[in-house]
Parts: C-alpha cells; structure tokens; sequence
C-alpha cells in the first residue's frame, strides 16, 4: 500500500477530489499554507494499494494546472534608506507537489 501526499492549489482542490471519489478512491483533506508564499493550498491524504497508485497519479496530473501568481517577497529587501520594502514576485505555483510513501501497516478500528 502507498500513501500519496499530494499538495495542490486551492482552486483545483475540489474537482481533484470528485474525480479521485467517482473513480474509488479514498481522500483526505487538510487545509494548509505554503511555506514561500504563506498562502492557503490544499494537501490530500491518499491511501492506495500499490496497483492502483498510477491511476490515482495520473488524475491528480490530469486535474492540478499550474498557474502564475504575483506575490508580494516573504523577505522584503532594503531600500536605500535602510527601510526594508517588499516587491511583487512572480512564480508559476503547482500544478500539484507529490510524495509517495510505503505504508508500513494500514488499520481501522
Ligand atoms: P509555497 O511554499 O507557498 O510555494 C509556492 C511557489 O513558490 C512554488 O510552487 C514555487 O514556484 C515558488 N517557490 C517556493 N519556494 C521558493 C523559493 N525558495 N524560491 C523561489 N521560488 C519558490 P510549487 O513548487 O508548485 O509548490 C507549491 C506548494 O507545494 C508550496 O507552496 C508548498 O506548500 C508545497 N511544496 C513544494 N515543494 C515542497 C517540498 N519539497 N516539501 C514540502 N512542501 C512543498
């Protein structure tokens, strides 16, 4: 069995998680917040059995688009005054960030 740890955009969050139910697989969804850009995503918990692992993989590629976002520098830069100013960035953010894990033992009670 693996766990997939897949962090996504907020906007995508949704249809991934109908298309991975419709298709039976199990979700789990945490809200979470980037490190870089302290904004909100989304972070699914998938437990699947091993031979279901590209399929769930290849929804969450089909699915997660990756965009361009302006975002204002988490470590603003200093200005000739010394007075620190923070500066528009650009970064192109996703389509999704994958972990997958080997689950080491797997229970409901
Ligand atoms: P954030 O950390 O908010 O990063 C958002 C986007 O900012 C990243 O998109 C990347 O394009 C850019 N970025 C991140 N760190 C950067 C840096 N040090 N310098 C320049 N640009 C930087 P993605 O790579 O698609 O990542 C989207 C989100 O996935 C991240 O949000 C973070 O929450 C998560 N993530 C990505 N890689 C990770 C990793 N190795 N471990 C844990 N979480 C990760």
């Amino acid at each position: 069995m693996k766990l997939i740890i897949a962090i996504v955009q907020d906007e995508d969050a949704s249809r991934l998680i109908s298309n991975l139910m419709a298709e039976g697989f199990r979700v789990t969804k945490l809200a979470t917040t980037g490190g870089f850009l302290r904004s909100g995503n989304t972070t699914l918990l998938i437990g699947v059995e091993d031979e279901q692992l590209q399929k769930a993989m290849d929804i969450v590629e089909k699915v997660c688009k990756s965009r361009r976002q302006i975002a204002t520098s988490p470590a603003p830069i200093s200005g000739a005054t010394g007075v620190y100013v923070p500066y528009p960035i650009e970064v192109t953010v996703g389509g999704a960030t994958v972990f997958v894990l080997d689950v080491e033992q797997f229970a409901k009670f």
